[in-house]
């Protein structure tokens, strides 16, 4: 029996973490060696212009000093590197960085998805790539960004995962799962969508040639390998989106299930054999991203626990700062379907005053505003958890899928209120954790590169999650009635 020591880096929109897995027959046991903030930095241009960026540098810096704890504290068979999708850094033909990679949420591509929808065909696209039209996708942003300095200098354009490995070894190339966010690959084909990328006026040299997750990327390499110890370390790749290594590792014992899976964003849906593109699917903005071992994620993109990330830091800005597990506390004894927003409404989609836009949302749909925090966490959750139902029935209903359970993995796991109402709303039983679920599947799929024991498929690794993980089970207690009437206000 073959045990595997791992260490799987990743990196959330709000944290990055690097965690050390030992995997083995009957053992999933993880130690986390770092954790650090990922704030994103806004930078003035001149002329009141501004742009919201990354962080990349600092992140990489981060990433190596929780990879020296790890590879200090055990022999490491592999490292893996999962992120939030979408986002790239651009390189020179030198191999150096252009700039710092641009946050998706930046305003540079405000009114572009509409353009590219018109000129491109939203029909096309869509049935090429089977991805859901959102404003930050990539293929948007590289629109948003024609003719600047920066992609016109650009020899090559790396997603983020890919970038910190391009920095670990030197290798170059594109992930498939976090590749498929893009909106410029071929769903079906699992290639990039040349014809598409043309018709964007993208230039086809830009794009890596794509690689599998399991492949071995390379050795950490020049001063990496110096500050890791200087042995002999290979870099393997992932499921390198976040969501695609997340849906691993839920501990699933049934082919029934649906998922949210639960951070900044909460992704909606279910687990597919194959893509479904439809015209149906692309109404109603349903999304077909690749995952790990030719599995589809069939899902669409909550707005998610941002609404509360947002509200917070916002009340901190302002003076009045609050602590999540007392708030959450509050909320759950704070006066129920008060008032219920659309969280997908993308007004709330860019940073900045949450509760202002919030108290907005409420006023046009003719519901009292949230005076407290405590009433504006409560609207939230209960607006997010009516998000999941619809969104979830949605899937069921054009997948022509049922499902018996809905696992709820990623850090909003932990919130208890949001997964009580959760249950409630949709009325099935909810299973809560991992919280950590995105780095255990990253390591899941190191491990069995490695050859690691009881590991061997997708329906081995949640077994095996399932058999050594904490989870929490929520029954729904039979409200769905009162989420039916908070409904039909937004219809
Ligand atoms: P990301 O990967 O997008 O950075 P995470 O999976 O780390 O996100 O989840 C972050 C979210 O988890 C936070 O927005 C917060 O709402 C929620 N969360 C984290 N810890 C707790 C906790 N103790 N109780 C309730 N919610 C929590
Ligand atoms: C979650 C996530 C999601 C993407 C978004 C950009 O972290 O990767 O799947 O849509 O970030």
């Amino acid at each position: 029996a073959v045990t595997a020591t791992c260490a799987a880096v990743d990196l959330g929109a709000s944290s990055g973490r690097v965690i050390l897995g030992r995997v083995g027959a009957g053992e999933l046991s993880t130690t986390e060696v770092a954790r650090f903030d990922n704030t994103p930095i806004r930078i003035a241009r001149g002329a009141g212009r501004d742009r919201l960026h990354w962080n990349v540098l600092g992140l990489y810096r981060d990433i190596l000093a929780g990879l020296r704890i790890a590879s200090a504290s055990a022999e490491l068979h592999s490292i893996g590197i999962d992120s939030w999708a979408v986002d790239y850094g651009l390189l020179d033909a030198d191999g150096e960085l252009l700039g710092n990679p641009i946050h998706y949420r930046d305003s540079r591509t405000d009114g572009v998805l509409d353009q590219v929808r018109a000129t491109l065909g939203a029909e096309r696209i869509y049935a090429t790539t089977g991805i859901q039209f959102m404003p930050i996708n990539t293929l948007i942003q590289l629109v948003a960004a024609r003719d600047t300095a920066a992609l016109t200098a650009a020899s090559s354009l790396l997603l983020i995962p890919d970038l910190l490995c391009y920095w670990l070894t030197g290798q170059r190339g594109a992930e498939v799962t976090n590749a498929s966010t893009t909106q410029l690959l071929d769903v079906r084909r699992r290639e990039w969508a040349w014809e598409l990328v043309r018709a964007a006026g993208i230039d086809e040299t830009l794009l890596p040639p794509l690689r599998e997750p399991g492949e071995r990327i390379g050795l950490v390499d020049g001063t990496a390998r110096a500050e890791l110890g200087g042995g002999e370390l290979p870099v393997v790749a992932v499921g390198s989106h976040d969501t695609a290594s997340a849906i691993v590792a839920v501990p699933t014992v049934t082919r029934r299930f649906g998922y949210v899976s639960c951070g900044t964003w909460s992704l909606v849906g279910l687990e597919l054999d194959a893509p479904v593109v439809s015209e149906a699917g692309r109404t109603a903005n349903f999304t077909n991203e690749l995952g790990v071992d030719g599995t589809t994620r069939y899902l669409r993109n909550v707005m998610g626990l941002w609404l509360l990330q947002e509200s917070l830091r916002t009340w901190a800005d302002a003076g009045r700062p609050a602590e999540l597990s007392g708030l959450l506390a509050d909320a759950a004894r704070a006066e129920p379907f008060r008032s219920i927003v659309d969280p997908d409404d993308p007004r709330f989609l860019a940073p900045g005053d949450m509760p202002a836009r919030i108290a907005q949302a409420c006023r046009e749909t003719g519901q009292p505003v949230p005076e407290t925090q405590a009433q504006l966490v409560r609207c939230v959750l209960e607006s997010l958890a009516l998000a999941y139902r619809r969104t979830l029935r949605q899937a069921c209903a054009l997948s022509g899928r049922e499902v018996d359970v809905l696992h709820i993995v990623g850090g909003g796991s932990r919130n208890e209120l949001l997964c009580r109402l959760t249950a409630d709303a949709c009325g099935i039983p909810v299973v809560a954790g991992p919280v950590e679920a995105t780095a255990l599947g990253n390591l899941l799929v190191q491990a069995r590169a490695a050859g690691g024991s009881g590991v061997g498929d997708l329906t081995a690794m949640r077994a095996l999650v399932a058999a050594t993980q904490e989870v929490r089970e929520y029954a729904p207690s039979g409200a769905a009635s009162d989420f039916d009437a908070a409904a039909r206000r937004l219809d």
